[in-house]
Protein backbone atom coordinates (compact mmCIF):
# COMPACT_ATOMS: atom_id res chain seq x y z
CA UNK A 1 0.00 0.00 0.00
CA UNK A 2 1.25 3.39 -0.57
CA UNK A 3 1.86 5.60 2.46
CA UNK A 4 -0.50 8.20 3.38
CA UNK A 5 -0.51 11.72 2.66
CA UNK A 6 -0.92 13.88 5.91
CA UNK A 7 0.48 16.61 4.88
CA UNK A 8 0.82 18.84 1.13
CA UNK A 9 3.57 20.89 0.30
CA UNK A 10 3.24 23.07 -2.73
CA UNK A 11 6.40 25.47 -1.93
CA UNK A 12 6.09 28.63 -1.90
CA UNK A 13 2.65 28.89 -3.04
CA UNK A 14 0.50 30.58 -0.88
CA UNK A 15 -1.68 28.38 1.80
CA UNK A 16 -4.30 29.58 2.73
CA UNK A 17 -6.17 26.97 5.59
CA UNK A 18 -5.00 23.59 7.36
CA UNK A 19 -8.43 22.16 7.61
CA UNK A 20 -8.43 19.10 9.83
CA UNK A 21 -8.49 16.97 6.65
CA UNK A 22 -7.92 19.38 3.60
CA UNK A 23 -5.28 21.98 2.52
CA UNK A 24 -6.40 24.41 0.79
CA UNK A 25 -3.58 27.07 -1.60
CA UNK A 26 -4.31 29.70 -4.29
CA UNK A 27 -2.27 29.12 -7.31
CA UNK A 28 -1.16 32.49 -7.27
CA UNK A 29 -0.78 35.79 -5.08
CA UNK A 30 -3.20 37.37 -8.05
CA UNK A 31 -6.59 38.35 -6.38
CA UNK A 32 -9.22 36.17 -6.79
CA UNK A 33 -6.70 33.24 -8.14
CA UNK A 34 -8.11 29.75 -8.45
CA UNK A 35 -7.82 27.44 -5.14
CA UNK A 36 -6.14 24.48 -5.08
CA UNK A 37 -7.94 22.22 -3.10
CA UNK A 38 -6.51 19.19 -1.68
CA UNK A 39 -7.78 16.33 0.10
CA UNK A 40 -4.96 14.67 2.62
CA UNK A 41 -5.12 11.22 4.04
CA UNK A 42 -5.52 12.57 7.53
CA UNK A 43 -8.42 11.49 9.12
CA UNK A 44 -10.50 12.65 12.26
CA UNK A 45 -12.43 10.97 15.27
CA UNK A 46 -13.47 12.21 18.76
CA UNK A 47 -13.25 15.73 17.02
CA UNK A 48 -9.24 14.93 16.76
CA UNK A 49 -6.74 14.37 13.79
CA UNK A 50 -5.21 10.86 14.16
CA UNK A 51 -1.98 10.27 14.57
CA UNK A 52 -2.09 7.85 11.20
CA UNK A 53 -3.81 8.60 7.92
CA UNK A 54 -5.55 5.80 5.71
CA UNK A 55 -3.77 5.71 2.12
CA UNK A 56 -5.76 7.06 -0.73
CA UNK A 57 -8.28 8.50 1.84
CA UNK A 58 -7.81 11.89 0.51
CA UNK A 59 -8.47 10.24 -3.09
CA UNK A 60 -11.33 8.02 -2.84
CA UNK A 61 -13.43 11.07 -0.80
CA UNK A 62 -12.05 13.82 -3.96
CA UNK A 63 -13.84 10.75 -6.62
CA UNK A 64 -16.64 10.59 -4.38
CA UNK A 65 -17.15 14.51 -4.28
CA UNK A 66 -16.21 14.70 -8.36
CA UNK A 67 -19.07 11.77 -8.96
CA UNK A 68 -21.22 13.78 -7.22
CA UNK A 69 -20.60 17.71 -8.77
CA UNK A 70 -21.23 15.44 -11.95
CA UNK A 71 -24.44 14.70 -10.95
CA UNK A 72 -25.90 17.29 -9.61
CA UNK A 73 -24.32 19.62 -12.48
CA UNK A 74 -28.16 20.64 -14.44
CA UNK A 75 -29.10 21.25 -10.94
CA UNK A 76 -26.75 23.39 -9.27
CA UNK A 77 -23.58 25.00 -10.25
CA UNK A 78 -20.48 24.06 -8.57
CA UNK A 79 -16.93 25.33 -8.49
CA UNK A 80 -14.71 22.88 -9.82
CA UNK A 81 -12.78 24.04 -12.58
CA UNK A 82 -10.84 20.72 -13.28
CA UNK A 83 -9.57 17.42 -11.55
CA UNK A 84 -7.11 16.54 -14.31
CA UNK A 85 -3.69 16.92 -13.14
CA UNK A 86 -2.83 17.76 -16.77
CA UNK A 87 -4.67 20.47 -17.12
CA UNK A 88 -3.11 21.96 -13.64
CA UNK A 89 -1.29 25.26 -13.98
CA UNK A 90 2.54 25.01 -14.72
CA UNK A 91 3.50 25.89 -11.12
CA UNK A 92 1.65 22.66 -10.00
CA UNK A 93 3.82 20.53 -12.27
CA UNK A 94 6.22 19.55 -9.44
CA UNK A 95 4.20 18.41 -7.57
CA UNK A 96 1.86 16.37 -9.90
CA UNK A 97 2.56 13.03 -7.91
CA UNK A 98 1.51 14.40 -4.65
CA UNK A 99 -1.78 15.81 -6.48
CA UNK A 100 -3.25 13.40 -8.25
CA UNK A 101 -6.35 11.70 -8.27
CA UNK A 102 -7.03 14.17 -4.58
CA UNK A 103 -7.22 17.75 -6.02
CA UNK A 104 -9.23 20.10 -7.53
CA UNK A 105 -8.66 23.18 -8.87
CA UNK A 106 -11.52 25.91 -7.75
CA UNK A 107 -13.52 28.70 -8.54
CA UNK A 108 -12.39 31.23 -5.53
CA UNK A 109 -16.20 31.86 -4.33
CA UNK A 110 -17.36 34.29 -1.43
CA UNK A 111 -18.32 31.27 0.84
CA UNK A 112 -22.13 31.83 2.72
CA UNK A 113 -21.36 31.67 6.54
CA UNK A 114 -23.80 29.00 6.71
CA UNK A 115 -23.57 25.37 6.74
CA UNK A 116 -26.21 23.88 5.22
CA UNK A 117 -27.82 20.75 6.70
CA UNK A 118 -30.55 18.55 4.78
CA UNK A 119 -31.29 15.51 7.20
CA UNK A 120 -33.71 12.83 5.98
CA UNK A 121 -33.32 11.16 9.64
CA UNK A 122 -31.98 11.66 12.92
CA UNK A 123 -28.99 11.18 14.49
CA UNK A 124 -26.36 13.32 15.86
CA UNK A 125 -26.58 16.53 17.17
CA UNK A 126 -30.54 16.47 15.63
CA UNK A 127 -30.70 13.52 17.86
CA UNK A 128 -29.26 15.10 20.92
CA UNK A 129 -31.42 18.63 20.32
CA UNK A 130 -34.66 16.30 19.86
CA UNK A 131 -34.33 15.12 23.19
CA UNK A 132 -33.83 18.37 24.88
CA UNK A 133 -36.72 20.40 23.02
CA UNK A 134 -39.05 17.84 20.57
CA UNK A 135 -37.49 19.94 18.08
CA UNK A 136 -34.46 20.65 15.89
CA UNK A 137 -33.03 23.94 14.30
CA UNK A 138 -36.61 25.58 15.66
CA UNK A 139 -38.89 23.44 13.71
CA UNK A 140 -41.06 21.06 15.61
CA UNK A 141 -40.86 17.10 15.20
CA UNK A 142 -43.28 14.13 16.07
CA UNK A 143 -42.75 13.11 19.85
CA UNK A 144 -41.97 9.09 20.09
CA UNK A 145 -39.16 9.70 17.30
CA UNK A 146 -36.17 7.00 17.91
CA UNK A 147 -32.80 7.83 17.63
CA UNK A 148 -31.54 7.05 14.09
CA UNK A 149 -35.42 6.64 12.56
CA UNK A 150 -36.41 8.65 9.66
CA UNK A 151 -38.06 11.82 9.65
CA UNK A 152 -41.29 12.10 8.24
CA UNK A 153 -39.89 14.30 5.86
CA UNK A 154 -36.02 16.22 4.99
CA UNK A 155 -35.68 19.16 6.99
CA UNK A 156 -33.13 21.97 6.29
CA UNK A 157 -31.09 22.26 9.72
CA UNK A 158 -28.34 25.29 9.20
CA UNK A 159 -25.34 25.29 11.20
CA UNK A 160 -23.30 28.29 12.23
CA UNK A 161 -19.45 27.54 12.49
CA UNK A 162 -17.86 27.61 15.35
CA UNK A 163 -14.18 28.96 14.68
CA UNK A 164 -12.12 27.60 17.39
CA UNK A 165 -12.43 23.77 16.78
CA UNK A 166 -15.71 23.61 18.58
CA UNK A 167 -18.75 21.55 16.94
CA UNK A 168 -20.91 23.69 14.66
CA UNK A 169 -23.47 25.07 16.66
CA UNK A 170 -27.25 24.38 15.13
CA UNK A 171 -29.39 27.85 14.35
CA UNK A 172 -33.02 28.67 12.97
CA UNK A 173 -33.64 29.20 9.62
CA UNK A 174 -35.17 32.92 10.55
CA UNK A 175 -30.82 33.36 12.28
CA UNK A 176 -30.05 32.18 8.69
CA UNK A 177 -32.24 34.90 7.50
CA UNK A 178 -30.87 37.46 9.85
CA UNK A 179 -27.23 36.77 8.32
CA UNK A 180 -27.69 36.34 4.52
CA UNK A 181 -31.18 37.70 3.79
CA UNK A 182 -34.13 36.20 3.02
CA UNK A 183 -33.51 35.76 -0.51
CA UNK A 184 -30.48 33.85 -0.10
CA UNK A 185 -31.77 32.42 2.46
CA UNK A 186 -34.40 31.20 1.01
CA UNK A 187 -32.45 29.63 -2.18
CA UNK A 188 -29.53 27.89 0.03
CA UNK A 189 -32.60 26.11 1.68
CA UNK A 190 -34.49 24.99 -1.40
CA UNK A 191 -31.08 23.98 -3.10
CA UNK A 192 -29.84 21.98 -0.12
CA UNK A 193 -33.20 20.12 -0.04
CA UNK A 194 -33.28 19.53 -4.13
CA UNK A 195 -29.51 18.40 -3.84
CA UNK A 196 -30.68 15.79 -0.91
CA UNK A 197 -33.68 14.67 -2.86
CA UNK A 198 -31.59 13.83 -5.93
CA UNK A 199 -28.35 12.24 -4.06
CA UNK A 200 -30.77 10.44 -1.21
CA UNK A 201 -32.65 8.74 -4.11
CA UNK A 202 -29.41 7.85 -6.09
CA UNK A 203 -27.88 6.52 -2.62
CA UNK A 204 -31.03 4.48 -2.06
CA UNK A 205 -30.69 2.75 -5.43
CA UNK A 206 -26.90 1.87 -4.60
CA UNK A 207 -28.24 0.42 -1.08
CA UNK A 208 -26.90 3.19 0.87
CA UNK A 209 -29.07 5.52 2.83
CA UNK A 210 -27.88 8.89 3.40
CA UNK A 211 -29.05 10.03 6.45
CA UNK A 212 -27.94 13.72 6.64
CA UNK A 213 -25.21 15.87 4.34
CA UNK A 214 -23.64 19.67 5.24
CA UNK A 215 -23.44 21.58 1.91
CA UNK A 216 -21.29 24.86 2.01
CA UNK A 217 -22.35 27.29 -0.59
CA UNK A 218 -20.27 30.83 -1.99
CA UNK A 219 -21.35 33.70 -4.50
CA UNK A 220 -19.14 32.58 -7.96
CA UNK A 221 -19.87 35.78 -10.16
CA UNK A 222 -23.38 36.64 -8.87
CA UNK A 223 -24.39 33.28 -8.82
CA UNK A 224 -24.96 30.84 -5.95
CA UNK A 225 -22.60 27.95 -6.05
CA UNK A 226 -22.00 24.49 -4.67
CA UNK A 227 -18.22 24.64 -3.38
CA UNK A 228 -16.51 22.49 -0.85
CA UNK A 229 -16.61 18.84 -0.77
CA UNK A 230 -19.67 17.15 -1.48
CA UNK A 231 -21.24 14.28 -0.22
CA UNK A 232 -18.45 12.61 0.88
CA UNK A 233 -18.32 9.89 4.15
CA UNK A 234 -17.16 13.11 6.26
CA UNK A 235 -19.60 15.44 5.35
CA UNK A 236 -22.08 13.00 5.30
CA UNK A 237 -23.26 9.93 7.26
CA UNK A 238 -23.85 6.70 4.99
CA UNK A 239 -25.84 4.07 6.61
CA UNK A 240 -25.43 0.40 4.81
CA UNK A 241 -29.30 0.25 4.21
CA UNK A 242 -29.18 -3.86 4.65
CA UNK A 243 -28.07 -2.88 8.37
CA UNK A 244 -30.40 -0.08 8.98
CA UNK A 245 -32.03 -0.72 12.67
CA UNK A 246 -33.82 2.30 14.33
CA UNK A 247 -33.90 3.04 18.46
CA UNK A 248 -30.26 3.25 18.49
CA UNK A 249 -26.97 4.91 17.42
CA UNK A 250 -26.13 3.47 13.78
CA UNK A 251 -22.34 3.32 13.42
CA UNK A 252 -21.37 5.56 10.42
CA UNK A 253 -19.92 2.64 8.02
CA UNK A 254 -16.17 4.31 7.55
CA UNK A 255 -15.36 5.25 10.94
CA UNK A 256 -16.28 2.46 12.82
CA UNK A 257 -13.30 -0.01 13.19
CA UNK A 258 -11.24 3.57 14.01
CA UNK A 259 -14.25 4.78 17.04
CA UNK A 260 -14.08 0.57 17.99
CA UNK A 261 -9.96 0.90 18.10
CA UNK A 262 -9.94 3.98 20.44
CA UNK A 263 -12.54 2.72 22.63
CA UNK A 264 -10.74 -0.09 23.49
CA UNK A 265 -7.55 1.40 24.29
CA UNK A 266 -9.30 3.79 26.22
CA UNK A 267 -7.59 7.16 25.01
CA UNK A 268 -8.73 9.91 26.88
CA UNK A 269 -9.52 11.74 23.77
CA UNK A 270 -7.41 14.59 24.73
CA UNK A 271 -3.99 15.44 22.73
CA UNK A 272 -2.14 13.78 21.00
CA UNK A 273 -4.31 11.43 19.22
CA UNK A 274 -3.00 8.04 19.02
CA UNK A 275 -1.60 6.53 15.49
CA UNK A 276 -3.76 3.29 14.50
CA UNK A 277 -2.78 -0.62 14.07
CA UNK A 278 -2.19 -1.66 10.64
CA UNK A 279 -5.10 -3.56 10.59
CA UNK A 280 -7.67 -0.87 11.72
CA UNK A 281 -5.71 1.30 8.79
CA UNK A 282 -6.13 -1.33 5.90
CA UNK A 283 -9.74 -2.31 7.07
CA UNK A 284 -10.86 1.28 7.22
CA UNK A 285 -9.50 2.24 3.95
CA UNK A 286 -11.61 -0.92 2.48
CA UNK A 287 -14.89 0.86 4.02
CA UNK A 288 -13.88 3.94 2.16
CA UNK A 289 -13.57 2.06 -1.34
CA UNK A 290 -16.89 -0.04 -0.59
CA UNK A 291 -18.71 3.59 -0.07
CA UNK A 292 -16.84 4.61 -3.65
CA UNK A 293 -17.70 1.17 -5.23
CA UNK A 294 -21.43 1.66 -3.91
CA UNK A 295 -21.67 5.46 -4.60
CA UNK A 296 -20.23 5.73 -8.43
CA UNK A 297 -20.61 1.76 -9.36
CA UNK A 298 -16.99 2.08 -10.29
CA UNK A 299 -14.40 -1.08 -8.84
CA UNK A 300 -11.23 1.29 -8.70
CA UNK A 301 -10.39 5.07 -7.56
C1 LIG B 1 -13.76 26.34 1.73
C2 LIG B 1 -12.26 24.51 4.16
C3 LIG B 1 -10.11 24.33 5.24
C4 LIG B 1 -10.67 22.85 3.52
C5 LIG B 1 -12.82 28.20 2.33
N1 LIG B 1 -14.32 27.71 -3.67
C6 LIG B 1 -14.01 28.29 -2.46
N2 LIG B 1 -13.81 29.61 -2.40
C7 LIG B 1 -13.48 30.21 -1.25
N3 LIG B 1 -13.34 29.55 -0.11
C8 LIG B 1 -13.55 28.21 -0.07
C9 LIG B 1 -13.87 27.54 -1.26
CL1 LIG B 1 -14.13 25.86 -1.34
C10 LIG B 1 -13.39 27.57 1.24
N4 LIG B 1 -13.41 26.26 3.02
C11 LIG B 1 -13.60 25.16 3.96
C12 LIG B 1 -11.35 24.97 5.12
C13 LIG B 1 -9.77 23.27 4.47
C14 LIG B 1 -11.92 23.46 3.39
F1 LIG B 1 -9.21 24.78 6.14
N5 LIG B 1 -12.83 27.36 3.39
Amino acid sequence: MADALLSSDLGSLPLLARGKVRDIYAVSDEPGADLVFIATDRISAFDHVLGSGIPDKGRILTQISLFWFEFLKDLVPNHLVTADVAQFPAVLQPFAAQLEGRTMIVRRAEMFPVECVARGYISGSGWKDYQATSSVCGIPLPAGLTESSQLPEPIFTPAAKINTGGHDENISYATVVETIGAAHAAALRDLTMAIYAKASSHAADCGVILADTKFEFGMIDGVITLADEVLTPDSSRYWPADEYKPGGPTPSFDKQYVRDYLESIRWDKQAPAPGLPDEVVVRTREKYMQAFRAITGREEI
